[in-house]
This record gives structure tokens, sequence and C-alpha cells, in this order.
């Protein structure tokens, strides 16, 4: 008998009669992209939305993260950053000609460990980017302060944090800059695209000319960067999408909490905690299988296949057991024990509760 796949998780988007609108008014104007009315738009309702300055928005957040390095005039020298993550936070360092240090995570969050940041700052370090994973905020006061005292930069990778609120405001406000994706995965997606949060008019100023090739004007262009614009038609579902914002997070935390309730008490099957927040976003639903779980994890991930659920080792391998990384080697045993044992189930506002719980039971089953 076939069977529908699930897959880890599945953009939400608006209906398609809604967009039409937004699709004539392009084609009226004739402004497809270079930062048009739509673009403003968003912009401006991202703000107000999310509860923050400044926004920059961009055509894929790898490109807005490649471009935050170069914002903030970083051109040489040690950038600390988490190797528990997706390649392109450590590629937008050595894009940028930066070398990563990787240091070790605190496996209860598997956020960045302050504590080994601060160890492994030496007289290169010129900046920390750590990441946000799956929306739990990063320990932002503690990493404030150590780059506070050692006069670094420090940019947040917040690929996974739209929407969440710590402390009374948007998290995006931590750090000097912060980057969102708002690829089709993401709890907020554009199709593709991406965003840069800053917190004056004169980085907004620059950052905008970054995206644009380094052009001041007709004649004077100032910086050798990319083209990281995000094109009207991708703002304009922005728009759209920013509409039902808050049913989509209320949809996840639903989901969310049947799968914490309906996965208690499994030995060995633990379910990462997201910290009592204003607001959180829910943006993955990662579980640490160990023993006494009869699986391994690589045995339950192709178990949950068979029965068609496509759940994603979000993230493994870690960083430094990329070929591609191996000259950046460093000791991780945190990370790499986290790597070895997660799973993301499935986790979308269209998921029904009827394959969350086919989903629990195939687990529960063994
Ligand atoms: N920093 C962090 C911490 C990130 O996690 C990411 C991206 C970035 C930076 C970079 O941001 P962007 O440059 O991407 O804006 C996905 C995404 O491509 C990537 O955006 C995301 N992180 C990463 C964690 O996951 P894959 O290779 O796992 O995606 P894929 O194509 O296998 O999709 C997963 C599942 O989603 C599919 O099995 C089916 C479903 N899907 C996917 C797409 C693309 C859909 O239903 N529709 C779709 O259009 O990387």
């Amino acid at each position: 008998m076939s069977q529908e796949s699930i897959y880890v998780t599945q953009p939400v988007l608006p209906e398609l009669a809604e967009f039409i609108p937004y699709l004539e008014q392009i084609w009226k104007n004739k402004i497809l992209t270079n930062c048009g009315p739509l673009h403003q738009q968003l912009e401006k309702e991202l703000c107000e939305y999310l509860g923050v300055d400044y926004i920059s928005l961009f055509n894929n957040g790898t490109i807005a993260l490649v471009t935050a390095l170069q914002a903030l005039g970083l051109e040489q020298g040690e950038v600390i950053t988490t190797p528990y993550t997706f390649v392109a936070t450590a590629h937008s360092i050595v894009w940028n000609k930066l070398t990563p240090v990787f240091v070790d995570i605190d496996p209860q969050t598997s956020n960045i460990d302050p504590v080994k940041v601060e160890q492994a700052i030496t007289d290169k370090t010129v900046a920390i980017l750590p990441v946000h994973c799956y929306g739990i905020p990063c320990d932002v006061e503690v990493l404030q302060n150590i780059a506070t005292k050692h006069n670094l930069k420090l940019i947040y990778d917040a690929a996974h944090a739209f929407g969440v609120r710590y402390q009374g405001q948007s998290l995006l406000n931590y750090g000097d800059l912060s980057v969102m994706s708002f690829h089709a995965t993401k709890v907020f997606n554009t199709f593709e695209g991406g965003a840069i949060v800053c917190h004056s008019v004169e980085m907004k100023q620059r950052i905008d000319r970054l995206k644009n090739f380094g052009i001041v004007n007709e004649s004077i262009i100032d910086d050798i960067s990319l083209n990281g614009k995000l094109s009207e038609v991708h703002a304009a579902l922005g728009l759209l999408q920013l509409k039902s914002i808050d049913s989509t997070l209320l949809a996840r935390k639903k989901i969310d909490e049947m799968y914490r309730n309906g996965l208690a008490g499994i030995s060995g099957i633990y379910c990462i905690k997201r910290p009592s927040l204003e607001k959180d976003n829910y943006s993955y639903f990662p579980i640490v299988i160990s023993k006494p779980y009869p699986l391994r994890r690589d045995e339950l991930f192709e178990k949950l296949k068979l029965n068609g659920i496509f759940a994603r080792k979000y993230f493994y391998p870690i960083m430094t057991d990329l070929a591609i990384y191996k000259e950046y080697q460093s000791d991780t045993p945190e990370a790499k024990l986290l790597s070895e044992g997660v799973l993301c189930l499935p986790l979308y506002p269209n998921l029904s509760l009827d394959s969350v719980q086919k989903i629990i039971d195939l687990i529960k089953d063994n």
C-alpha cells in the first residue's frame, strides 16, 4: 500500500489567489528588484513585527552572513564559532578569508559554550559568530560581556530565530548584527531570502550598499561586494506570509507540545528542552537518541524512512568532521556526541496531528 511521505518540513504558502494582486502590481509598475516598493514595505513591516530598528533584506541567509562579516570590516583574523550548525555559518567566515575557530557547545542548549569561547580567544580573534540553534537563544548576556571585554564583534547567525523574544525584546536585538534566513524550510519563508538586523542608520546604509555591489551612486563604487538583493516577487510573498505568521507559530507550538507529551518517559529518547520564552517559534523538534533506547539513531532514522517519515540529522556531521574543514580541527566532544545522537522530527503547520501520533507510535513501538 502506498503511503504519503512526510518530510522534516513543508513550507507555509498563502492561497495562490492572494498572491496574484501583488504580481499584478509588479507587472504594472515594472519594478522587479533593486529595493523597490514591496522590498521597502517588507523591511518596514518586519521591523514593526519583530520589534527591531533596522532590517536589510537579502536574497538568502548565506549571502547575508557573508555580507554581515564584511560590513563589520573584518578583513583578517580568527572568528570563534560553533561546529554544530549548517555549513553556511562556517562558509561565510572562510569566504571572507577569515579563520574559523570551532569551540564546543553546551549539550543542554546545543549552543556555543561561552566559557569555551573565552578560553579560545587569542590576539588574532576579531569576532564571535554564535548560532541560536533551533531558535534556542544563546547565552546572549555572557557572550556580550565577553565581546565587550575583549573588543570583539558579535554577529549572531539567527537563521532559526525568526520571531523569538527574550528578556522583553526581540532576540535579534542582541549583538552587533543578527542574520536571518527566509529559506523555504524556515518558519517564515519568502521562497529564498534572508536579512540582517542592525542598530544604526549608518550601518543599515552600509549594508544596503554592500548588498548592491558596493554602489554609492552612478559614478562611485566604494566596495567589492556581492549582489544580495531580495526581488520584489520574494518581498511580496513575505508581506503575505507576515499576515499569517502568528497562526503559523501557534500551529507549530501545538505540534511541539504533542511530541513532548507523547515522547515523555521513553528511556533513551530526550527532547531538547526549549526555555520558557515570552515568544518562541518552535522552529525544529530535535530529539537525542541514546542507550537504553533499543535502536541507534541511524536505525531509528531508517525505520522512520521505511514508514515514509523523512526525519533529518540536523546537524550531522559537525563542521570539523568535514574534509573541507580539516585544517581547522579542534576538539569539540559535546558537539560530536550530540550530532551522533540527534534527529529532527517533522514539524510544520500543515502536519496533521494524526501524523504526529503515528511518528510518536513508531518511536515508542520498539
Ligand atoms: N545558518 C544556519 C544555522 C542555517 O540553518 C542555514 C540554512 C543558513 C545559515 C543559511 O541560510 P540560507 O542561505 O539557506 O537562507 C536546508 C536548507 O536549505 C537551509 O536553508 C537550512 N539552513 C538547512 C538547515 O536546511 P537541506 O539540504 O536539508 O534542505 P532540503 O532541500 O533537503 O529540504 C529539507 C526538506 O524540506 C525536504 O526533504 C522537503 C522539504 N522542502 C524543502 C524545500 C527546499 C519542501 O517541502 N519544499 C522546499 O522548497 O538544507
